[in-house]
């Protein structure tokens, strides 16, 4: 019989109040399930409020560097357990173990960042127009935020929200989508072992539907970071409209990668497999669109199909296995979808297009990488985000048109050039819609110390990581400070 697990509310370990759970079973075989976690509904949320607002008070008065010296503690700890986790995070989502370590390496990477921005979580100070008058800007926390992640970064973006949430002084009520309720618990495990009061985290299990909703709904929770499709972030982006509350978007991407004649090739070739086929294609990041230069296309095509077919599908926990499974049925079901669609839109089937033959991976989401060549630009193959790995080639004539066909799509999130013209790469630089560019490197691959997020449809304009994520997560405090011992009027007294 699977374990039975919790929310964290109110400092403990709870069942939910609707006696209700949902099972977290293993894409890679089905059969197995991890275990039984919360299916929370409204008053859940509401005791995990109440709760994250009584550690508020205590955490906003804990000094930034005393907060950073438990995220420190926290990076410590994931790091003594990046096996247990990878390993966890492999059964419950797929992903293959190399990236599970890399997911986990990313949360430790954002806890030492946020451990040292405790030291520095600057404000300003400035010049005032008057005499004997001090003019500064400082941080103050925001209150409690609600934060609700996707499955594909189980550890990594859940931490790009939490870490700066916290440092800053904010109490978190964390969501994790529902396929991944096991890498949130041992997060939330690593928070209360590292000696995070226990009121400042809320783990609440449970749909987004329900649960989600709660969160973004609730008038106590005055800030929201979602990660997502851009159908429900326009929803909820409606929902804080209207309450005032502030939020940050992250969702689709239908990220290019260009190759132009003058490129290595061979290099290329090994960032197109990895920025299309890694995680299964299962990143905002990820390149699903090839714009290949008329003169090197068939030749680049030929070999990129042959890698692909080579491609060792499998459950993530084998070390031969190159390609986990989709997360879920619906998400497999969408890769069919639109495997369909690319058909009937005429582009050609070049390898994959199918789920794998065999018994072996009868029981799991599995899908063979998929090319699709001469796909023309503004096709749906070439405009929607599938989220799996389905690779749209398109044949361009010159780095202008391929800049063009780049820009040609609803989202910007992430970019690719591979060139040897240092002038043409910068020119791309300036000009491809996108919130991050990658020269000579596929789409994916961003690093926790910089800003991280896309333009257009993709967010609102907020960027996770690096030093951004800070303002986010503050509110500015500006102080004036006069000695003058006297009125002294801005505007008026300064130019008398
Ligand atoms: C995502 O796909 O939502 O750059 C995040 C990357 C990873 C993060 C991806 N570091 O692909």
């Amino acid at each position: 019989m699977a374990k039975t697990y919790k929310n964290f509310i109110g400092g403990r370990w709870v069942a939910p109040t609707t006696g209700k759970y949902f099972e977290n079973r293993n894409p890679a075989d089905w059969r197995e399930v991890i275990g039984r976690f919360p299916s929370s509904g409204k008053t859940d949320v509401q005791q995990a409020v109440r709760s994250a607002w009584r550690g508020f008070e205590v955490w906003r008065r804990t000094p930034a560097p005393q907060r950073g010296d438990i995220l420190r503690r926290v990076g410590d700890l994931l790091a003594q357990r990046k096996e247990e986790i990878a390993r966890a995070m492999t059964r419950e989502m797929g992903k293959v173990l190399a990236e599970t370590r890399g997911d986990v390496q990313e949360g430790i990477d954002t806890a030492y960042y946020a451990a040292s921005e405790g030291r520095r979580l600057f404000g300003r100070t400035v010049p005032s127009e008057l005499r004997d008058k001090w003019a500064m800007s400082t941080r103050r926390p925001v209150g409690v935020a609600g934060l609700i992640t996707p499955f594909n970064f189980p550890m990594a973006i859940p931490t790009w929200k939490m870490f700066p949430a916290l440092l800053c002084g904010n109490a978190v009520i964390f969501k994790p989508a529902q396929d991944v309720p096991l890498t949130g618990t041992l997060l939330v495990e690593a928070l209360l072992d590292a000696g995070l009061p226990p009121e400042v985290v809320q783990l609440v299990h449970g749909s987004g539907s329900v649960a989600g909703s709660a969160i973004v709904e609730h008038p106590k929770v005055p800030v929201i970071s979602f990660t997502g499709s851009t159908e429900t972030g326009s929803r909820l982006g409606q929902t804080c409209g209207r309450m005032h509350k502030r939020l940050s978007l992250e969702m689709g991407g239908k990220n290019a990668m260009i190759v132009m004649d003058d490129a290595d090739l061979d290099l290329a070739l090994d960032g197109v497999l990895w920025g299309a086929f890694g995680t299964t294609g299962q990143r905002c990041t990820a390149t699903s669109r090839l714009l290949l230069h008329r003169k090197v296309h068939d030749r680049f095509l030929r070999t990129l199909c042959d890698r692909v077919e080579q491609l060792r599908l499998g459950d993530g926990l084998l070390p031969t296995t190159e390609v986990g499974p989709l997360i879920n049925e619906p998400a497999l079901r969408k890769v069919e979808e639109y495997v369909e669609i690319g058909r009937k839109e005429g582009a050609s089937l070049e390898v994959g297009g199918r789920r794998p033959g065999g018994a072996k991976l009868g029981n799991g989401w599995f899908y063979r990488p998929t090319v699709f060549a001469g796909v023309k630009a503004g096709s749906r193959l070439e405009q929607e985000e599938i989220f799996g790995p389905v690779l749209a080639v398109v044949r361009i004539n010159s780095l202008d048109q391929a800049i063009r066909v780049n820009n040609g799509v609803r989202y910007g999130l992430s970019s690719s050039l591979y060139t040897g013209d240092v002038n043409g790469a910068f020119r791309a630089i300036e000009d491809i819609q996108a919130g991050i560019t990658y020269v000579n490197a596929p789409t994916i691959g961003a690093e926790a110390h910089l800003p991280f997020g896309g333009v257009k449809e993709t967010g609102n304009g907020h960027r996770e990581g690096g030093w951004q994520v800070y303002d986010f997560y503050s509110e500015t405090k500006t102080v004036y400070v006069d000695y003058s011992g006297r009125l002294q009027r801005a505007q008026i007294d300064t130019y008398e």
